[in-house]
This record gives C-alpha cells, sequence and structure tokens, in this order.
C-alpha cells in the first residue's frame, strides 16, 4: 500500500496483546476482514514492553491464556507463573499456528480515529501518516500503555541513566551499579526483588508500603498440564465465567459475624498456604465491606510478614501497626522474596511519605532531610495513566467532532465498560469501566472481545451500519460504576490508579467495574438479549 492510498477493513484493532489477537482470531471466523495496528514490533501488548527483570503474571496457569482448545491443547508453562520471556513465546507459537502477523501492521501508532457519520466509517491515522478505514474500531490498547514518570525537580541534571520500568534497557548491566528505586506498586516489588542480588547498592523510594502476597511460585510439568488438559481445561474456563474475579477460587459470602474468630484464623492461614490470590479473591466477602473485618485480615497479614524482616525499624516501614489503607483496595503484588530482600546489607529503604524526595540532583537524589543519595542509575516504577491512557493518547473524535479526551476530562462515562456514547461502531477491551484489574485478565478480555463480536454479527446480519450508546443508558451504567465504586472499603486508598488519583488533574472516580464478571456479564448479556438495549441502532 502507497502512503496516499486508504486500505478498508471490517474492523480496524489497535493492539496486539491477548485482547487484539482474540479480536482478530475472532473476526476472520466470522469471514470479516481486519487489521491489527501495533506500535510495537511483535506481539504481546503489555508483555512486549514491561520487560524489567522479574516481570511475570499474577493469575496462576493455566487461567492465564487463550480459551480456545486448539490453542491450549499444544502448548504448555513451565512455570506456574510465567515470565515475560514466556508470554512473549507463547504468542510467537499463537502466531506460527494461525499467522496472526499476516493481519498485524507493525511500528504503527495510531495518532487519529475520526468518525464520519456520512459513510459510518472510522478512518484511523498512524504515526507515520498511513490511513486505514473501518466500519468498526476495537481498542485493545491495554490498560498500562502509557507510563508515567512524575515531574520531580532537577530530573534533568541527573548525570547517571534514567529509565522507566515499561521501557527496560535490556542491553545496560546493573552489576555493580548503585541504583535507586521509586515506587512499589506490583512493578517495583517485582524489579527490586529480582535486582537487588545483582547491584553494589539499592535504594529503595517508598511511599506506601506494598500489602504483598507470596506468590508460591513453582515449576509445572507437561505430565501435570497434559493430565489437566483431558480431566480439567474445559472446567477451567468455563469456571472463569462464573467468579467474581474470573479466578478460579472466589469469595466467600458467608456473613463474617456468622463466624469465630478460631475460624477465621484457619480460613486465613488455609488462604495464605494456597498462595497468589487466595488471600485477597478467595477470601470473605465482607472484608471489602466491613473496616473492622478488614482490620482483622490485615493484622494476620502484618504478623505474617513481620516473622519475615527481624528488624523492628523495617517492619514498622515495611509492615506498619497503622494500615496505609484498607486491606485488598489494591490489587497486591505477588511476591517472592521481597520481604527479606530489606535485610541485605546492600538495600536501603527510604520512606519517603516521611521525608519527601526534594529533588533529583547531579549524583543522585535528595530527600527534604538534606540526605543525598547517590546513584548511578535511577529507575521509576512509577506506574501508569492507568485504564484510559491508552484510549485518551489518541486523537479519537465522534458523532459531534469532539475528542474522547475532553469528554472524559471531568470523568470517564461509557454503556457497559465497552463503549461510549456519540463514538457509534467503536468498542474497547479490559478498559474503563469494565472489570479489568478486579479480574483475571484473559477472563474478562474473552468476555468482552465475546459480546463484541456478537454484537458486531448482529449488526452485519441485521444490515445495521452502526450502533452507539444512549445517553441515558450511559448515564445510568456510569453512574451504577460509582455507586458500587463507593461502597464499602473500594475507595480507601487515598493514592490509587484504580481511582485515577495517581496522576495529577485526573478526575478521581471508580475507573472499574468492581461489581464482579458474573454481574457485568449479566448486564452486557442482558442488553443484547434485548436486541442491544441502551444502544441506538441506524
Ligand atoms: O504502578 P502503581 P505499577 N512520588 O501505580 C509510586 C499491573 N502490573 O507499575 O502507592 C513517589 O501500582 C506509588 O506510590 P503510592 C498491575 O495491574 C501487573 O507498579 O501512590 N512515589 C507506587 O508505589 C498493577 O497494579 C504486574 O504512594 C510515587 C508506585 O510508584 C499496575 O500494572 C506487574 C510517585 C506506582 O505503583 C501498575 O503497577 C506489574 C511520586 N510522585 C504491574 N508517583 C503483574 O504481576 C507514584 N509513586 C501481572
Amino acid at each position: 500500500m502507497s502512503d496516499s492510498e486508504t486500505a478498508e477493513y471490517d474492523v480496524i484493532i489497535v493492539g496486539a496483546g491477548f485482547a487484539g489477537v482474540h479480536q482478530l482470531l475472532k473476526i476472520r471466523k466470522l469471514g470479516l476482514t481486519a487489521k491489527i495496528l501495533e506500535t510495537g514490533e511483535d506481539l504481546s501488548g503489555t508483555w512486549l514492553w514491561n520487560k524489567y527483570p522479574g516481570a511475570r503474571v499474577d493469575s496462576p496457569m493455566p487461567i492465564y491464556q487463550f480459551s480456545d482448545p486448539a490453542i491450549w491443547q499444544d502448548w504448555s508453562f513451565t512455570e506456574y507463573y510465567p515470565d515475560w520471556r514466556e508470554i512473549q513465546a507463547y504468542f510467537r507459537y499463537v502466531d506460527h499456528k494461525f499467522n496472526v502477523k499476516q493481519d498485524v501492521s507493525f511500528s504503527s501508532r495510531v495518532i487519529s480515529a475520526h468518525w464520519n457519520d456520512s459513510v459510518d466509517r472510522w478512518t484511523v491515522t498512524t504515526e507515520d501518516g498511513r490511513v486505514f478505514r473501518g466500519q468498526f474500531l476495537s481498542l485493545c490498547t491495554g490498560i498500562a500503555s502509557k507510563y508515567h514518570i512524575p515531574e520531580f525537580k532537577g530530573i534533568a541534571s541527573f548525570k547517571g541513566e534514567v529509565h522507566h520500568t515499561a521501557r527496560w534497557p535490556e542491553e545496560y548491566d546493573f552489576k555493580g551499579k548503585r541504583v535507586g528505586v521509586i515506587g512499589t506498586g506490583s512493578t517495583g516489588v517485582q524489579v527490586i526483588q529480582e535486582i537487588a542480588p545483582i547491584v553494589s547498592h539499592l535504594t529503595v523510594f517508598q511511599r506506601t508500603p506494598n500489602l504483598a502476597l507470596p506468590m508460591k511460585q513453582r515449576k509445572i510439568s507437561v505430565e501435570e498440564q497434559d493430565k489437566l488438559k483431558k480431566e480439567l481445561y474445559p472446567i477451567f474456563y468455563g469456571r472463569r465465567n462464573q467468579t467474581f474475579s474470573g479466578f478460579l477460587h472466589d469469595l466467600d459470602p458467608k456473613p463474617m459475624a456468622e463466624t469465630t474468630l478460631e475460624e477465621r484464623t484457619l480460613a486465613f492461614e488455609d488462604r495464605w498456604d494456597k498462595g497468589g490470590f487466595h488471600f485477597w479473591l478467595g477470601s470473605y466477602s465482607e472484608l471489602f465491606l466491613v473496616q473492622k473485618y478488614n482490620d482483622e485480615a490485615y493484622a494476620f497479614w502484618r504478623r505474617k510478614v513481620r516473622e519475615r524482616i527481624p528488624d523492628p525499624e523495617l517492619q514498622e516501614k515495611l509492615a506498619p501497626m497503622q494500615a496505609p489503607h484498607p486491606f485488598g483496595v489494591k490489587r497486591p503484588s505477588l511476591e517472592q522474596r521481597y520481604f527479606e530482600v530489606y535485610s541485605q546489607s546492600n538495600v536501603t529503604l527510604v520512606n519517603i511519605s516521611k521525608t519527601p524526595i526534594e529533588q533529583i540532583t547531579r549524583n543522585g537524589l535528595q530527600t527534604n532531610d538534606g540526605t543525598e543519595h547517590v546513584l548511578d542509575v535511577l529507575v521509576f516504577a512509577t506506574g501508569f495513566d492507568m485504564v484510559t491512557g491508552g484510549i485518551t493518547s489518541i486523537d479519537i473524535r465522534g458523532q459531534d467532532g469532539v475528542s474522547i479526551k475532553e469528554k472524559w476530562a471531568d470523568g470517564v462515562r461509557s454503556y457497559l465498560g465497552v463503549a461510549s456514547a456519540t463514538y457509534p461502531n467503536m468498542f474497547w477491551i479490559y478498559g474503563p469501566q469494565s472489570p479489568s484489574s478486579f479480574s483475571n485478565g484473559p477472563s474478562s478480555i474473552e468476555l468482552t472481545s465475546e459480546w463484541i463480536i456478537d454484537c458486531i454479527k448482529f449488526i452485519k446480519e441485521n444490515n445495521i451500519s452502526s450502533i452507539v450508546p444512549t445517553e441515558e443508558a450511559q448515564h445510568a451504567y456510569s453512574e451504577h460504576v460509582n455507586q458500587l465504586g463507593s461502597i464499602g472499603l473500594w475507595a480507601g486508598a487515598k493514592t490509587s490508579w484504580y481511582l485515577g488519583n495517581n496522576i495529577q488533574g485526573k478526575k478521581t472516580q471508580m475507573l472499574q467495574f468492581p461489581g464482579g464478571i458474573p454481574a457485568y456479564a449479566k448486564l452486557c448479556n442482558d442488553s443484547a438479549a434485548r436486541g442491544y438495549d441502551g444502544f441506538d441502532l441506524k
């Protein structure tokens, strides 16, 4: 295709991670045409960019993969929680099997998507000026595609290396270097525990302690997986759609008032021993509703963590007597040896909630008590403009010509966490007001992707040219999400990307659907069953 030509497709997909690849394979099955436009140079989405040491999934196998037997029957992972290398290898395998790449245009950053009401088509433009047209636009940009570096005074003066974890320099050797890491979210935890043994000195700047849970990583054999494939995989993938979070374990709805302290403590022990998110989304649902029960879970967590930290001062920094926020209102990180790392003689933990960062200097970082921490490398594990950033960084304009960035400046609004009023034939997956991070990624990705495919099929079969949410339906749905987010303790973290307030100026609101996968699926399926209730069809 030459630069001046416009390529026509039924569906333009943005992003080649789990969501984009799932959409493509399903659209092919409908006999329609699709093109994925992908900024990077390979498949795998977030796993293409987040290649820092220790980057790995926090959903155990086998549920963190496509549910299609044609895919899982010939593939085995080596670890219960695979790392980015293995996920990339998995995508290479999927490509080998289905020739995914023939329908992907790599190095194609989408900068704009404009709706043309007279022809009911999207015109999509890439950074290098190529133009694509599609009846449908499927945004599969993920929740973490726009990384964030806070504005610190003096950053340009630093003479060492500066890196954000989402752009990890593979070629750089950290061995023997004095490294500073700002941020102790999931990324921080993973990178800190991995590089601590190899650097000469590691200084961690922590604002909020991470209420991380033990991952309990283990190897998994081909034989073990083959046995499960024969007996249980289809059951697992069916079950994924039935639990609150798309994992195989579920929240326990039993009223905690009807339990004894002994019963609860044994239940906590059991979940703790199982590892991963059992202690979070496999525990009592009332933990997220009633402060005194949440306090009990926190006290249990604190005791377990403190047992691993000999120094009382470090105990208080990492697992303080007073919880930094209700346990579990942020997705906990899964750690492997995180809490032991701080007892190493080459690791310093700086509590920047007490002595905030004053400025970055030529030689390192200065906190407001006047201490200068001398560094060779400064790593920002400071997160992302999560959930909305991937969508709002594209100039998307719908029926009224107003960009979605402007529309969402005073808060995200959507219908069913999949579409937005005035943007016809546009859908997103794993984005605003969908269950996204309250769930196992592929569980909610496949759920939404299937719904979109059914919707496209319905439109094509019924000679409809466009579908767009009504303002009324959008208002009601968005209010529902806000209301769910205000229940219990969900909004209890002071800074959290779940609420958008990790980014200055971003409206504080619950960005994801916190009502669980079955409730979410019911809302989506009910609308479809009623002929796409809440949408205008033309
Ligand atoms: O980002 P985060 P992340 N000054 O926003 C700190 C997914 N993920 O990249 O907590 C000082 O969670 C900030 O401090 P505080 C997963 O969904 C998954 O770690 O706001 N510090 C925090 O410590 C995850 O939730 C995996 O007080 C500042 C950190 O930076 C999401 O990605 C692995 C600061 C940011 O934490 C994001 O995780 C990794 C400032 N100005 C990521 N600004 C898996 O395991 C921010 N911080 C699959």
